[in-house]
């Protein structure tokens, strides 16, 4: 591809916007559409396949969760992808004693009340047996080579949005997900070394779908409860 013409805008470099997806009315309606079919199709696995999925699809997924927007396009993240069978062992040994003591003496009863539809526990099976685990690190702030700190901005909803586009890509790529929070995520960084300025945001265990599974019958809100219009 020819390199892009820069022009300078206010002294900063910018390139022209390319829109050549310029749909009829009727395209964009069909596509919208069938967009939403396709992503109501998604679900939460908590039971995986160790079937491999090679590396180079792990990383089309982070690259595709990495273009999201973020504050001041600080990208304030990190992904980190695991298949190593021991660091997954020690991930789940850990995580697995966080959650023993959240579902034993730190939840509450109304709180495990309301999860008991989805039939969750303390043993955390797939940390182990999906082939990957991505887990998302914030970046509270930068950190240069020399050890100055720099800010970041929307943190949250930057990494927040990074990870819906990340599952979004995971169900294109026909594969499946579950947004894993064990509580508190502190260990994460410990075990994947990681520096001063990153903390645990969010764990992706990533993979087939165990042969058979089911998923808890479960109905989204319709559009009234979710959405007003003004018009
Ligand atoms: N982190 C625990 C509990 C849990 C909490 C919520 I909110 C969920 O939607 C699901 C689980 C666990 O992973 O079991």
């Amino acid at each position: 591809m020819a390199d892009k013409e820069i022009i300078l805008l206010n002294g900063y470099e910018h390139i022209a916007y390319e829109h050549d997806q310029q749909y009829t009315t009727a395209e964009m309606q069909n596509r919208a559409g069938e967009f939403y079919d396709w992503l109501d199709q998604r679900r939460s696995i908590r039971e995986f396949s160790d079937r491999p999925i090679p590396k180079s699809v792990i990383v089309d997924l982070i690259k595709t969760a990495s273009t999201a927007p973020s504050g001041a396009h600080k990208q304030p993240w990190t992904f980190c992808a695991v298949s190593n069978p021991a660091v997954k062992s020690k991930i789940r040994v850990a995580a697995e004693a966080e959650e023993k003591l959240s579902y034993e003496e730190r939840m509450s009863e109304r709180w495990k009340k309301d999860l008991a539809p989805l039939g969750t526990d303390m043993h955390k099976p797939f940390l182990e047996r999906a082939p990957w685990l991505i887990i998302v690190f914030k970046k509270a702030y930068d950190l240069d080579e020399a050890g100055n700190k720099h800010n970041n901005y929307y943190v949250n909803e930057s990494v927040g949005i990074a990870c819906g586009m990340l599952i979004t890509a995971i169900h294109n790529a026909g594969l499946v997900t579950l947004t894993h929070t064990p509580s508190p995520m502190n260990f994460l960084a410990k075990i994947l070394e990681r520096p001063a300025n990153e903390r645990a945001y969010m764990l992706f265990p990533v993979g087939y779908p165990e042969d058979e599974v089911y998923v808890p019958n479960i109905y989204r809100k319709e559009l009234n409860e979710v959405a007003e219009f003004f018009e």
